[in-house]
This record gives C-alpha cells, sequence and structure tokens, in this order.
C-alpha cells in the first residue's frame, strides 16, 4: 500500500498539471483574403484543474510560423503584439476571441480556405499539449461579432504591413 501512495506521489510529481485539466473548445481561424499572408485563430481553453497553466506556443504547418498575440487598444486603434504566453488560471477560461487574443499564423504557405481544417498543437506551461483540429470559416463570418465594431478587423490588419498588399 505505501509503495502504491509512493508511486501515486512519484506520478503527480512529474505530472503537476495534465492536459486532461485543459478544455478546449469553440476553436475557429477566419479564411485569409488571397492576398493576405497571416491569418488568425481563436479558441476558448477552460482550466479545471487546481494549478494556474499558461498557453506558451502553438504550431501548424500551415505557416512559416505561429505566434501568439494580443490586442491593445492605442487611442482608438487597435494594434496587435506579440506575448510571450496567454494565462490559462486555474479553475478559469481563457478567451481567445478576435479583437483580443489570437493565434498569428504568420506566412502562409496557402491562403486558409473556408471548410478546411486545420491541425493546430497547443503547448502548455503545465499541462503539455494538446492537439485540435481547427475548422476554417468564411472570411466574414466572424469578422464583426455582437458588440465589435466592424471596421475594426480592417485596422487590425492594416496594422500588419505586409498582410494587405493591395
Ligand atoms: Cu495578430
Amino acid at each position: 500500500m505505501k509503495k502504491l501512495l509512493l508511486a501515486a506521489a512519484a506520478i503527480a510529481f512529474a505530472f503537476p498539471a495534465l492536459a486532461a485539466d485543459l478544455e478546449v473548445s469553440g476553436a475557429f481561424i477566419r479564411a485569409s483574403p488571397k492576398v493576405a499572408n497571416s491569418g488568425a485563430g481563436f479558441v476558448t481553453i477552460k482550466n479545471t484543474g487546481k494549478q494556474d497553466d499558461k498557453l506558451v506556443a502553438a504550431s501548424a504547418n500551415v505557416s512559416k510560423s505561429v505566434e501568439l498575440h494580443t490586442h491593445i487598444k492605442d487611442g482608438e486603434i487597435m494594434r496587435m503584439r506579440k506575448v510571450e504566453s496567454i494565462a490559462v488560471p486555474a479553475g478559469g477560461t481563457a478567451e481567445l476571441k478576435p479583437g483580443g487574443d489570437h493565434i498569428m499564423f504568420i506566412d502562409l504557405n496557402a491562403p486558409l480556405k473556408e471548410g478546411d481544417k486545420v491541425d493546430v498543437t497547443l503547448s502548455f506551461e503545465k499541462g503539455g499539449q494538446v492537439k485540435v483540429s481547427v475548422p476554417v470559416v468564411g472570411i466574414g463570418a466572424m469578422a464583426a461579432p455582437m458588440g465589435m465594431d466592424p471596421n475594426q478587423h480592417m485596422q487590425h490588419m492594416q496594422q500588419m504591413p505586409n498582410n494587405m498588399k493591395h
């Protein structure tokens, strides 16, 4: 019995948090215009565990690099900024959504087409990796969710210098 407890303690020590504590839902990526070379992905991550965690990286084979981004309000303009991590507090939820935190796919290998699915691997500081198959939705489908200025997305896009070439 004692041995068993020690083994259990060793396992708990080796894996302080499990991916099982992280519930990933509502993921989507916006289809990208043909001229764009980057795209944004969104997802809701719920931490049902007892330890704070962080999303520290995302990866996918649709682009040369994948970064974690957030938006900051600079006067009337929303600008994007790269962040090192996105907090997923114990018992809390990280909501990556248009106008806020997002996953940025930079230097797309090909335009993201509506109806496609993209395999994205989310890496957490404690929870390890979580793989998600993320559907690509229409360009306009989620461009202006409730309560968001419809122009905001365009301003966002214009902040990426080589995003819109026309
Ligand atoms: Cu971005």
